[in-house]
């Protein structure tokens, strides 16, 4: 499935028990960064202004950060292989990646522009040496938990918007896990950008997020 053929939602309004996650907006994800995500640094204003609508209403704001040790088992520089390279592996894959988001390096500090100060917690993920994380909820390994869950039902939050980065990567996996714990998932669709890699990897997400009943919208139309 392409973009341009997903179902949109025609509106939605802001309640009490939603939460907004916005993912690894960090500056290596930026087109400029180590990893450049393209359109990264177009989604970073209108964001805010999602960010501030949850703010405002007192809803919870949740960022996500990329925070690998230097090293990390995904980087394509841990095994002498170029980044992009397939490399599949328990909890890695399916492609390796230039080195990023190096816990306490410049490019692992959130995009200055972003408005982190309305942020209630921030979820690091990806910091176990052989594991990577591209859900914030779960790890790779598929049983590691970031707590992002528990913290987000006992705070009695049933939906969640996601945006950020990336469309096909964290963002997917992210929707596919809070589907799969029981959160409804709505993906503002213009505050998120692919990373494009391997081909078939953004298709895949979308028929997949499709199938679980993903919401996708324009974030204009999300009301408060
Ligand atoms: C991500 C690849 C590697 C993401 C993080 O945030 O989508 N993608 N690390
Ligand atoms: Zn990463």
């Amino acid at each position: 499935m392409r973009l341009e053929e997903l179902n949109l939602v025609g509106s939605i309004r802001i309640e009490d028990t939603d939460a907004l996650i916005i993912v690894d907006m960090q500056n290596d994800f930026m087109p400029s960064g180590a990893l450049g995500v393209k359109g990264g640094d177009e989604i970073i204003v209108p964001i805010n202004r999602l960010a501030e609508k949850f703010h405002r209403r007192g809803n919870v704001i949740v960022m996500t950060q990329d925070w690998h040790p230097v090293g990390h088992l995904s980087f394509a520089s841990s095994h002498g292989m170029k980044p992009y390279d397939p490399y599949e592996s328990e909890g890695i894959g399916p492609i390796l990646w230039p080195d990023h988001c190096v816990q306490g390096s410049f490019g692992a500090e959130f995009q200055p522009q972003v408005q982190a100060k309305f942020a209630n917690a921030v979820i690091r993920k990806g910091y176990h040496p052989t594991v990577d994380s591209y859900s914030t909820f779960i790890e790779n390994d598929k049983k590691t938990h970031t707590g992002l869950s528990g913290y987000l039902k006992t705070l009695g939050k049933r939906r969640i918007f996601l945006c950020g980065l990336a469309l096909d990567y964290c963002v997917y996996n992210s929707a596919k896990d809070g589907k799969d714990l029981g959160f409804d998932v709505v993906v503002p669709i213009d505050l998120t950008r692919a990373i494009g890699s391997p081909p078939g990897q953004l298709s895949e997400a979308l028929d997949v997020m499709t199938e679980k009943q993903v919401q996708f919208i324009k974030s204009a139309h999300i009301i408060t």
